[in-house]
Protein backbone atom coordinates (compact mmCIF):
# COMPACT_ATOMS: atom_id res chain seq x y z
CA UNK A 1 0.00 0.00 0.00
CA UNK A 2 1.19 3.46 -0.75
CA UNK A 3 1.01 5.85 1.92
CA UNK A 4 3.02 8.43 0.52
CA UNK A 5 0.77 11.83 0.96
CA UNK A 6 -0.11 13.32 -1.73
CA UNK A 7 1.16 17.13 -3.91
CA UNK A 8 -2.67 17.72 -3.96
CA UNK A 9 -3.33 17.20 -0.14
CA UNK A 10 0.10 18.15 1.98
CA UNK A 11 1.16 21.19 -0.19
CA UNK A 12 4.89 22.49 -0.01
CA UNK A 13 6.12 25.26 -1.79
CA UNK A 14 9.55 25.94 -3.46
CA UNK A 15 10.87 27.02 -0.10
CA UNK A 16 10.12 23.42 1.56
CA UNK A 17 7.99 25.09 3.55
CA UNK A 18 4.42 24.21 4.45
CA UNK A 19 1.54 25.98 2.21
CA UNK A 20 0.17 28.75 4.57
CA UNK A 21 2.06 28.69 7.49
CA UNK A 22 5.43 28.73 4.85
CA UNK A 23 7.46 27.68 7.99
CA UNK A 24 9.92 24.54 7.22
CA UNK A 25 10.09 21.82 9.32
CA UNK A 26 13.89 22.99 11.14
CA UNK A 27 12.00 26.62 11.54
CA UNK A 28 9.66 25.69 14.24
CA UNK A 29 9.73 25.11 18.35
CA UNK A 30 8.34 22.43 19.47
CA UNK A 31 6.66 24.86 22.40
CA UNK A 32 4.12 27.10 20.42
CA UNK A 33 2.07 30.24 21.56
CA UNK A 34 -0.95 30.87 19.33
CA UNK A 35 -2.27 34.12 18.99
CA UNK A 36 -5.02 35.33 16.82
CA UNK A 37 -3.67 38.88 15.93
CA UNK A 38 -1.08 38.45 13.69
CA UNK A 39 0.84 42.07 15.23
CA UNK A 40 0.43 40.42 18.74
CA UNK A 41 3.44 38.18 17.58
CA UNK A 42 5.99 40.92 17.77
CA UNK A 43 4.38 41.85 20.92
CA UNK A 44 5.13 38.58 22.11
CA UNK A 45 8.63 37.76 20.69
CA UNK A 46 10.08 40.99 21.68
CA UNK A 47 10.53 39.08 25.30
CA UNK A 48 12.86 36.66 23.36
CA UNK A 49 16.69 36.79 24.51
CA UNK A 50 17.17 35.67 20.46
CA UNK A 51 14.76 35.05 17.98
CA UNK A 52 15.80 32.87 15.29
CA UNK A 53 13.58 33.46 11.90
CA UNK A 54 10.74 35.07 11.12
CA UNK A 55 8.36 33.65 8.47
CA UNK A 56 5.07 35.38 7.06
CA UNK A 57 1.95 34.02 4.57
CA UNK A 58 -1.41 35.88 5.01
CA UNK A 59 -1.88 36.28 8.26
CA UNK A 60 -0.30 33.56 9.23
CA UNK A 61 3.36 35.29 10.89
CA UNK A 62 5.62 33.04 12.84
CA UNK A 63 8.40 34.46 15.07
CA UNK A 64 11.11 31.36 16.43
CA UNK A 65 13.22 32.41 19.09
CA UNK A 66 14.58 31.70 22.35
CA UNK A 67 13.74 32.46 26.34
CA UNK A 68 17.13 30.94 28.14
CA UNK A 69 17.54 27.50 26.69
CA UNK A 70 13.88 27.02 25.78
CA UNK A 71 12.88 27.42 22.07
CA UNK A 72 9.67 28.66 21.58
CA UNK A 73 7.58 29.75 18.08
CA UNK A 74 4.28 32.55 18.33
CA UNK A 75 2.15 31.89 15.37
CA UNK A 76 -0.88 33.95 14.65
CA UNK A 77 -3.96 32.16 13.69
CA UNK A 78 -6.05 34.89 12.41
CA UNK A 79 -9.49 34.47 13.71
CA UNK A 80 -11.93 31.68 13.82
CA UNK A 81 -11.67 27.78 13.75
CA UNK A 82 -11.36 27.66 9.99
CA UNK A 83 -7.79 29.21 10.73
CA UNK A 84 -7.21 26.74 13.40
CA UNK A 85 -7.99 23.62 11.10
CA UNK A 86 -5.16 24.88 9.06
CA UNK A 87 -2.57 26.16 11.31
CA UNK A 88 -3.00 22.64 14.00
CA UNK A 89 -2.84 20.62 10.56
CA UNK A 90 0.11 22.53 9.47
CA UNK A 91 1.92 22.51 12.51
CA UNK A 92 1.09 18.71 13.03
CA UNK A 93 2.51 18.00 9.49
CA UNK A 94 5.86 20.08 10.14
CA UNK A 95 7.11 18.10 12.84
CA UNK A 96 5.07 14.28 12.03
CA UNK A 97 5.44 13.92 8.52
CA UNK A 98 8.75 13.48 6.77
CA UNK A 99 8.40 16.56 4.09
CA UNK A 100 10.78 14.52 1.49
CA UNK A 101 9.46 11.04 1.84
CA UNK A 102 5.54 12.53 2.33
CA UNK A 103 5.33 9.58 4.81
CA UNK A 104 3.95 9.56 8.52
CA UNK A 105 6.74 9.47 10.80
CA UNK A 106 7.22 6.20 13.01
CA UNK A 107 8.23 8.44 15.83
CA UNK A 108 5.28 10.93 16.80
CA UNK A 109 5.77 14.05 18.12
CA UNK A 110 3.80 16.26 20.81
CA UNK A 111 3.84 19.55 20.57
CA UNK A 112 2.66 22.17 23.45
CA UNK A 113 0.57 24.69 21.61
CA UNK A 114 -0.52 27.72 23.89
CA UNK A 115 -3.29 29.88 22.66
CA UNK A 116 -2.84 33.39 24.14
CA UNK A 117 -5.82 35.41 23.57
CA UNK A 118 -8.90 37.64 24.63
CA UNK A 119 -11.94 36.32 25.20
CA UNK A 120 -15.35 37.95 27.16
CA UNK A 121 -16.65 37.22 30.38
CA UNK A 122 -19.77 35.43 30.82
CA UNK A 123 -19.61 35.88 34.57
CA UNK A 124 -20.09 38.92 37.16
CA UNK A 125 -17.19 37.60 39.24
CA UNK A 126 -14.84 38.03 36.02
CA UNK A 127 -13.71 41.43 35.69
CA UNK A 128 -12.14 42.91 32.56
CA UNK A 129 -8.25 42.57 33.04
CA UNK A 130 -8.81 39.74 34.80
CA UNK A 131 -7.08 36.06 33.26
CA UNK A 132 -8.73 32.73 32.80
CA UNK A 133 -7.43 29.11 31.83
CA UNK A 134 -9.90 27.30 30.01
CA UNK A 135 -10.02 23.73 32.19
CA UNK A 136 -12.22 22.73 29.25
CA UNK A 137 -13.71 23.92 25.69
CA UNK A 138 -16.85 23.63 24.75
CA UNK A 139 -17.52 24.00 20.67
CA UNK A 140 -20.42 25.85 19.45
CA UNK A 141 -18.64 26.37 15.88
CA UNK A 142 -18.27 23.33 13.36
CA UNK A 143 -15.35 22.18 12.52
CA UNK A 144 -14.42 19.00 14.83
CA UNK A 145 -17.51 17.26 13.65
CA UNK A 146 -15.36 16.56 10.81
CA UNK A 147 -12.98 14.65 12.45
CA UNK A 148 -13.46 11.47 14.36
CA UNK A 149 -12.48 11.54 18.11
CA UNK A 150 -12.92 9.57 21.35
CA UNK A 151 -14.50 11.85 24.07
CA UNK A 152 -13.77 10.48 27.80
CA UNK A 153 -16.60 9.27 30.25
CA UNK A 154 -15.82 13.05 32.29
CA UNK A 155 -16.31 14.93 29.03
CA UNK A 156 -19.76 12.91 27.83
CA UNK A 157 -21.15 13.52 31.49
CA UNK A 158 -20.37 17.10 30.97
CA UNK A 159 -21.49 17.68 27.43
CA UNK A 160 -24.63 15.51 28.19
CA UNK A 161 -25.42 18.17 30.98
CA UNK A 162 -24.41 21.31 28.66
CA UNK A 163 -26.99 19.32 25.80
CA UNK A 164 -29.91 18.76 28.74
CA UNK A 165 -29.29 22.54 30.17
CA UNK A 166 -28.41 24.86 26.76
CA UNK A 167 -30.94 25.38 24.45
CA UNK A 168 -29.07 26.05 21.01
CA UNK A 169 -31.57 26.78 18.25
CA UNK A 170 -33.09 24.08 15.62
CA UNK A 171 -30.35 23.06 12.92
CA UNK A 172 -27.71 25.25 15.06
CA UNK A 173 -24.37 24.20 17.05
CA UNK A 174 -23.93 20.46 17.02
CA UNK A 175 -21.97 20.68 20.36
CA UNK A 176 -18.54 18.91 21.72
CA UNK A 177 -16.69 18.96 24.19
CA UNK A 178 -12.65 18.60 25.24
CA UNK A 179 -10.83 18.85 28.70
CA UNK A 180 -7.40 20.52 28.65
CA UNK A 181 -3.95 19.11 28.39
CA UNK A 182 -3.73 18.52 32.57
CA UNK A 183 -0.05 18.08 32.22
CA UNK A 184 -0.10 22.17 31.10
CA UNK A 185 -3.03 23.40 33.10
CA UNK A 186 -1.58 22.51 36.20
CA UNK A 187 1.09 24.78 35.67
CA UNK A 188 -1.28 28.16 35.33
CA UNK A 189 -3.33 28.06 38.49
CA UNK A 190 -2.20 31.05 40.14
CA UNK A 191 -3.81 34.31 39.52
CA UNK A 192 -5.99 32.91 36.81
CA UNK A 193 -9.76 31.91 36.67
CA UNK A 194 -10.83 28.64 35.57
CA UNK A 195 -13.51 27.40 34.02
CA UNK A 196 -15.17 26.12 30.81
CA UNK A 197 -14.97 28.19 27.68
CA UNK A 198 -17.50 28.31 24.80
CA UNK A 199 -15.96 28.45 21.34
CA UNK A 200 -18.34 30.39 19.20
CA UNK A 201 -18.54 30.34 15.21
CA UNK A 202 -18.92 34.37 15.36
CA UNK A 203 -18.16 37.79 17.33
CA UNK A 204 -21.90 38.87 17.07
CA UNK A 205 -25.26 36.81 16.91
CA UNK A 206 -23.51 33.43 17.86
CA UNK A 207 -21.76 35.53 21.84
CA UNK A 208 -25.66 36.92 21.95
CA UNK A 209 -24.35 40.42 20.41
CA UNK A 210 -26.88 42.46 18.76
CA UNK A 211 -26.32 45.99 16.52
CA UNK A 212 -28.75 45.86 14.10
CA UNK A 213 -30.96 42.59 13.20
CA UNK A 214 -32.42 40.37 15.39
CA UNK A 215 -31.08 36.95 17.22
CA UNK A 216 -33.12 33.82 17.12
CA UNK A 217 -31.70 32.74 20.38
CA UNK A 218 -32.39 35.73 22.52
CA UNK A 219 -31.42 33.93 26.20
CA UNK A 220 -28.26 32.31 24.85
CA UNK A 221 -26.07 34.43 27.02
CA UNK A 222 -28.29 33.99 30.03
CA UNK A 223 -28.03 29.72 29.19
CA UNK A 224 -24.51 29.67 29.40
CA UNK A 225 -23.59 31.54 32.37
CA UNK A 226 -26.30 29.78 34.39
CA UNK A 227 -25.08 26.65 33.26
CA UNK A 228 -23.47 24.40 36.06
CA UNK A 229 -22.61 20.56 36.89
CA UNK A 230 -20.62 19.62 39.68
CA UNK A 231 -18.11 22.11 40.19
CA UNK A 232 -18.09 23.04 36.57
CA UNK A 233 -19.61 26.69 35.04
CA UNK A 234 -19.09 28.49 31.81
CA UNK A 235 -16.52 31.60 32.18
CA UNK A 236 -15.88 32.77 29.12
CA UNK A 237 -16.33 32.95 25.32
CA UNK A 238 -14.20 33.56 22.47
CA UNK A 239 -13.42 31.58 18.64
CA UNK A 240 -10.92 29.72 18.81
CA UNK A 241 -10.31 26.89 22.17
CA UNK A 242 -12.17 24.11 21.04
CA UNK A 243 -10.49 24.12 17.53
CA UNK A 244 -7.30 23.96 19.23
CA UNK A 245 -8.36 21.35 21.93
CA UNK A 246 -10.27 19.34 19.52
CA UNK A 247 -6.96 19.10 17.27
CA UNK A 248 -4.99 18.46 19.76
CA UNK A 249 -6.95 15.39 20.33
CA UNK A 250 -7.18 14.29 16.94
CA UNK A 251 -3.76 14.74 16.17
CA UNK A 252 -1.81 13.67 19.79
CA UNK A 253 -0.66 16.95 21.00
CA UNK A 254 -0.83 19.14 25.06
CA UNK A 255 -3.22 22.05 24.38
CA UNK A 256 -4.21 24.83 26.56
CA UNK A 257 -5.78 28.09 26.01
CA UNK A 258 -5.32 31.16 28.05
CA UNK A 259 -7.15 34.37 27.54
CA UNK A 260 -7.29 38.56 28.75
CA UNK A 261 -10.75 39.08 29.67
CA UNK A 262 -11.44 42.22 27.78
CA UNK A 263 -15.30 42.16 28.01
CA UNK A 264 -17.59 40.94 30.64
CA UNK A 265 -21.17 40.58 28.98
CA UNK A 266 -23.36 40.51 32.06
CA UNK A 267 -22.03 43.68 33.15
CA UNK A 268 -21.67 44.92 30.19
CA UNK A 269 -18.21 46.27 30.20
CA UNK A 270 -14.93 46.51 28.20
CA UNK A 271 -11.45 47.19 28.83
CA UNK A 272 -10.62 50.87 29.11
CA UNK A 273 -6.89 49.39 27.91
CA UNK A 274 -7.03 46.09 26.47
CA UNK A 275 -4.08 46.23 24.98
CA UNK A 276 -2.24 46.63 28.66
CA UNK A 277 -4.39 43.39 29.58
CA UNK A 278 -2.94 41.07 26.61
CA UNK A 279 0.29 42.77 27.59
CA UNK A 280 0.40 41.63 31.39
CA UNK A 281 -1.10 38.30 29.96
CA UNK A 282 1.95 37.37 28.05
CA UNK A 283 4.61 38.59 30.52
CA UNK A 284 2.45 36.45 32.78
CA UNK A 285 2.47 33.26 30.25
CA UNK A 286 6.04 33.72 29.30
CA UNK A 287 7.01 33.68 32.33
CA UNK A 288 5.25 30.25 33.21
CA UNK A 289 5.84 29.01 29.72
CA UNK A 290 9.63 29.44 29.91
CA UNK A 291 9.76 27.62 33.06
CA UNK A 292 7.74 24.62 31.71
C1 LIG B 1 -12.42 38.41 18.26
O1 LIG B 1 -12.24 39.76 18.52
C2 LIG B 1 -11.11 37.64 18.38
O2 LIG B 1 -10.54 37.85 19.69
C3 LIG B 1 -10.38 36.61 20.37
C4 LIG B 1 -11.39 35.71 19.68
O3 LIG B 1 -11.12 34.36 19.93
C5 LIG B 1 -11.31 36.14 18.24
O4 LIG B 1 -10.21 35.57 17.58
O5 LIG B 1 -9.08 36.08 20.36
P1 LIG B 1 -7.73 36.81 19.81
O6 LIG B 1 -7.61 38.10 20.54
O7 LIG B 1 -6.61 35.88 20.13
O8 LIG B 1 -7.91 36.99 18.32
N1 LIG C 1 -13.17 37.96 21.93
C1 LIG C 1 -14.37 37.40 21.74
O1 LIG C 1 -14.49 36.46 20.94
N2 LIG C 1 -15.43 37.88 22.42
C2 LIG C 1 -15.35 38.90 23.27
O2 LIG C 1 -16.36 39.30 23.84
C3 LIG C 1 -14.08 39.50 23.47
C4 LIG C 1 -13.00 39.01 22.78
Amino acid sequence: MDNRIAESELIINSRGAVYHLDVRPDELAHTIITVGDPDRVGAVSQHFDKIEGKYQHREFVTHTGYIGSKRISVVSTGIGTDNIDIVLNELDALVNIDFNTRLVKSELTALQIIRLGTSGALQESIPVDSFVVSSHALGLDNLMPYYAFENTTAEKQLLEAFRGQVFLQPGGANPCLFEASAKLHDHFMDGFHTGITVTCPGFYAPQGRVLRGTLSNPNLIDNLTGFSYESHRITNFEMETSGIYGMGRVLGHECLSISAIVANRIRKEFSKDGGAAVAALIEKGLGIIAAI
